[in-house]
């Protein structure tokens, strides 16, 4: 069944495709169209923006425990439809079943935590340093908020942004990717029906990244957007950086990793072979925690080597309706850029993981391969062993199926090598040494750290987010998005009846300095 689906811009869909049309495919076949897109331009983004701005007032006027209430319900009817939507995360990006409905989960998770925050969203009473005055703290919403997302998690990271966003009193703008649009119809709908949210307050862009960058810009300077949230590469997160510091704004940007992993000698190698094979492949290397490099002690390199490579050789890959630990890429371009990472293996490399490298096709296939390969875009997961820090795969983040291997001989070594590509999202060390493990979280220069954990999945109430080339140290999830989403407000009340002026009118308390205890 092929829907069509339009931007929708304050309740009204945005029809007339200005940004051209768009055949949106299943990417695990390539034959079963998903959706018929009819595309906005920069104008339906600034068009959206300003719909927002009319709408946000209103929306912040609604009382916080009210809008908890809503957000409860969102969190209600995304569960009501769990499989529905999960189903469409596997069809539209071919994301494994189950890891969809984990993804749908997240949402959920993400409803319930914020739900009550509604009756929280606390400021503080402070102490004057004045009699008769009082002062106090109050959080503000920030106003409208451009969301643009990646599609690798089409609907649990926009709801990281959307749910504390729309909690907090602001209108929000989203565009989601351009290849998981049927995914965004689905999670807007969800939100504003689901969650009885006015016209105006959720709007919904779908355009390429062009024409947003334009009505983004445009609508900075239109004075229609507060703040933006981006997910994604860390070059287009620059350059989005760049646009909202013009307009001395700071965007929330989650950006590209390249996650290290430290097998240190005491480490349960089996656990940690386990680990790197899901942190590496799931979602087949395209998420923004996969494992880059496992960066193993000389005397356990070998062993861990053999046993990744044993359990990635007898990986299930294929169809992502099926238990398989991943399926294709999120989407055709994504494997042609994949292509040029696989160009950086150089001849002192050893290559190991899969049957052959490249794109799994008939003529080129992957032992156990589950369903057709050639129906869509699927590729050989690549191990790449003996990377040296000057190596393009150590430096730079491989979105795909590919994890580099270096070795180590002290832990000072190991963190230097986790931290020099630059990046700073996830990190992870295998170890049953308490010493190492602090000394690791004390050196890594990551946002978030896994002892004996891959460096995948982050729960969604604590705060995530990178430095570095992986974001500018702003922080999603849990309390801490709060801060993104809203604008502390000092207030202070003098009732004295007198102008009392701080730091000059401060009553002070006469110290002896000269005492001493009788000796
Ligand atoms: C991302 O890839 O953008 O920790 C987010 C994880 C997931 C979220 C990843 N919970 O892997």
């Amino acid at each position: 069944m092929t829907r069509t689906i339009t931007s929708v811009i304050g309740g009204t869909p945005a029809t007339g495709a200005p940004g051209g049309r768009l055949a949106d495919r299943n990417p695990a076949q390539l034959d079963d169209l998903v959706a018929d897109v009819e595309l906005g331009d920069s104008d339906t983004f600034v068009a959206a923006c300003r719909a927002a701005r009319e709408a946000q007032l209103a929306w912040a006027d609604v009382p916080a425990p009210v809008r908890g209430r809503a957000i409860a319900h969102i969190g209600r009817v995304v569960e009501a439809n769990a499989e529905s939507l999960a189903q469409l995360v596997t069809r539209e990006i071919g994301k494994p079943y189950a890891e969809a409905l984990g993804e749908v989960r997240e949402i959920v998770d993400t409803c319930d935590f914020f739900l009550g925050e509604g009756r929280r969203l606390y400021g503080q009473t402070v102490p004057s340093e004045m009699p008769d005055k009082q002062l106090f703290t109050f959080r503000n919403p920030v106003g409208v908020a451009a969301i643009i997302t990646a599609g690798n998690f089409p609907v649990a990271v926009p709801s990281w942004y959307l749910v504390p966003a729309l909690l907090c009193g602001n209108a929000v703008v989203w565009k989601p990717a351009d290849y998981s649009p049927a995914c965004g119809e689905a999670l807007y709908e969800l939100f504003v029906r689901g969650g009885g949210i006015p016209d105006g307050v959720l709007n919904l862009v779908l355009a390429d990244g062009e024409a947003t960058f334009a009505g983004l810009s445009q609508a900075l300077d239109a004075g229609y957007v507060d703040k933006v949230g981006f997910t994604g590469s860390s070059q287009v997160g620059s350059k989005i950086g760049e646009l909202t510091g013009r307009h001395l704004q700071s965007a929330c940007l989650e950006l590209g990793g390249k996650n290290p992993m430290v097998v240190t000698p005491s480490a349960d190698l089996d656990l940690a072979a386990e680990a790197a094979l899901f942190s590496g492949f799931g979602t087949a290397g395209q998420r923004c925690t996969s494992l880059g490099t496992v960066i193993a002690h000389e005397s356990v390199h070998d062993d861990f080597l053999a046993r990744f490579d044993k359990l990635t050789q007898q990986a299930a890959v294929g169809d992502p309706t099926q238990a398989v630990v991943f399926g294709p890429m999120l989407d055709p371009k994504f494997g042609e850029r994949f292509e040029d990472f696989l160009g950086w293996i150089q001849p002192h490399h050893t290559v190991l993981g899969s049957s052959a490298t490249g794109r799994i096709t008939a003529a080129n296939p992957r032992d156990g391969f589950v369903g057709d390969p050639d129906a869509g875009v699927y590729y050989h997961p690549t191990i790449v062993d003996g990377v040296r820090e000057t190596d393009e795969i150590f430096r730079n983040e491989t979105f795909g199926p590919l994890v580099g291997v270096t070795t180590y001989r002290a832990l000072d070594e190991a963190i230097r090598l986790a931290n020099a590509p630059g990046y700073g999202l996830s990190s992870s060390i295998y170890t049953t040494d308490a010493n190492d493990a602090f000394r690791f979280r004390r050196g890594i220069s990551a946002g978030m750290v896994s002892i004996n954990n891959s460096t995948s999945g982050a729960e969604a109430h604590l705060p995530f987010g990178g430095n570095g080339k992986s974001g500018n140290g702003s922080r999603q999830s849990g309390v801490w998005v709060l801060d993104q989403f809203t604008r502390w407000q000092s207030m202070n009340w003098d009732y004295s009846g007198r102008l009392q002026k701080a730091q000059m009118d401060v009553a002070e308390l006469v110290p002896d300095e000269s005492f001493r205890l009788p000796g």
